[in-house]
């Protein structure tokens, strides 16, 4: 098969969807033409509006496109998560996470996985220099700059953007990130996963993205998320402090 990414391999990118019936014929039909070489799976939790149904027509002319059905929803951390395993099982080299409501271009896709030539995992950054949001209310914006800027702080990671969802990730990084044990769901997945890779030591690389918000449908952002990934990062930090400091007396002691 000739692959289009020679430096990378075999591409696969998962779409999570729930509730995305007016969005997953447009980003799926987006991302076929923008990166022709890519194989598509979408992982969708039961969406009541027959959003799986859809994902099951285009997948039905198209070899490319695959569907996970999953029982019920759980979340996006969750069908992320069964989505790698999928990708591990058949053999991928890279994986893409991507949201179904067109906020992730799939013609910026490309410049993600070149980037990837060169590091283990590529961060879709709005919040680097190139990076931009449209049409984001005040709120959402304060939210995104000041989350990352706790999260850059709590944790002392130099990541500009963590909690963006728009990602590639080379499987041999991912086998190491021992996700089996992620427990985090919303936004704190991406969180999660971006702070495995900065304590692995792996080459995280921030690609300047245009995010734009969601045209059609409903968002499932909600409190509990913003809650959740609060408490985590609060948590990974003090305990990333305290194995530190305890390091630290360890190496006083035994220095004498
Ligand atoms: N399979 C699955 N997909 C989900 C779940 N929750 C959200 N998604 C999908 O994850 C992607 C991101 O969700 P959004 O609702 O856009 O969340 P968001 O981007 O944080 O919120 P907005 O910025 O308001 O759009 C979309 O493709 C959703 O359909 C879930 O529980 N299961
Ligand atoms: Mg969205």
């Amino acid at each position: 098969m000739s692959e289009a990414y020679p430096e990378v391999g075999r591409v696969l990118v998962i779409i999570p969807t729930y509730n995305e019936i007016e969005n997953i014929r447009i980003i799926v039909d987006r991302l076929r033409r923008a990166v022709p070489a890519a194989d598509v799976l979408v992982a969708d939790d039961n969406s009541p509006d027959g959003t799986g149904a859809i994902a099951d027509e285009l997948a039905a002319v198209d070899p490319r496109i695959h569907v996970m059905h999953r029982r019920e929803k759980l979340g996006l951390g969750a069908a992320y998560l069964a989505g790698f395993g999928w990708a591990r099982e058949r053999e991928y080299d890279a994986v893409v996470e991507m949201d179904a409501d067109g906020s992730h271009a799939p013609e910026e896709l490309s410049r993600l996985l070149d980037a990837l030539a060169d590091a283990d995992v590529v961060l879709g950054s709005r919040w680097v220099r190139g990076g931009k949001v449209v049409n984001w209310p005040l709120h959402r914006l304060v939210l995104s700059r000041g989350g990352n800027l706790y999260t850059r702080l709590a944790l002392g990671m130099p990541i500009h953007d963590a909690t963006g969802g728009y990602r590639a990730y080379r499987m041999t990084a991912l086998d190491k990130m021992d996700t089996g044990t992620v427990a985090s769901q919303g936004y704190c997945f991406q969180v999660d996963l971006a702070w495995r890779a900065h304590r692995n030591g792996f080459r995280v690389a921030e690609v300047p993205i245009t995010f734009v918000e969601r045209e059609r449908g409903a968002s499932k952002m909600s409190s509990s998320i913003v809650r959740e990934a609060l408490w985590r990062v609060t948590v990974w930090g003090a305990r990333a402090r305290t194995t530190a400091l305890r390091r630290r007396l360890a190496g006083q002691r035994a220095g004498g």
